[in-house]
């Protein structure tokens, strides 16, 4: 018994580290995400909407999408993710893929339908497709003829 408790808790442990390892890994390894005007190009421009908003604490709308590493603030770690990747190109495809898994399908749907009729926060910001600061019907447009397109 005191071994099956053991090994319970060191399971919660493992699923816990997990989860605070794998958010921000993920979130970083979102290049679509540096695109933050979602023009299908990581620029100055995207430098700027960083630089203009340092030190913004919890943004939301059109704001929220600078924090590209999403962890609440918009720091010099976005900056720095940003300059580093200006001039790559982003495809439709890769920013619709909101689950980050290479293809775009109904899992990725799912989290726009999740996020539905909100506006752009730093946890929701990967499904502002659009990034116009809101999640709704443009967003579900531009996922218009991308279904199971891969990248
Ligand atoms: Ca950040
Ligand atoms: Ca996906
Ligand atoms: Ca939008």
């Amino acid at each position: 018994m005191k071994s099956f408790k053991k090994v319970l808790v060191l399971t919660f442990t493992v699923i816990g580290l997990a989860i605070v390892i794998s958010r921000p890994a993920l979130a970083l390894s979102r290049r679509a995400l540096l695109d933050i005007n979602r023009d299908g190009v990581i620029s100055l421009a995207d430098k700027k909407a960083v630089q203009d908003n340092l030190g913004m604490v919890n943004p939301t709308g059109v704001n929220a999408l600078a924090d590209v590493n999403q962890d609440g603030t918009i720091s010099g770690q976005d900056l720095s993710a940003v300059v580093k990747e200006i001039g790559q190109t982003v495809s439709n495809c890769e920013i619709a893929d909101i689950t980050n898994d290479g293809v775009f399908n109904y899992d990725d749907l799912n989290i726009v339908g999740n996020y539905y009729f909100q506006e752009t926060n730093s946890v929701n910001m990967m499904a502002d497709l659009t990034g116009d600061g809101f999640i709704d019907i443009l967003d579900l447009a531009k996922m218009g003829g991308l279904f199971g397109c891969t990248w």
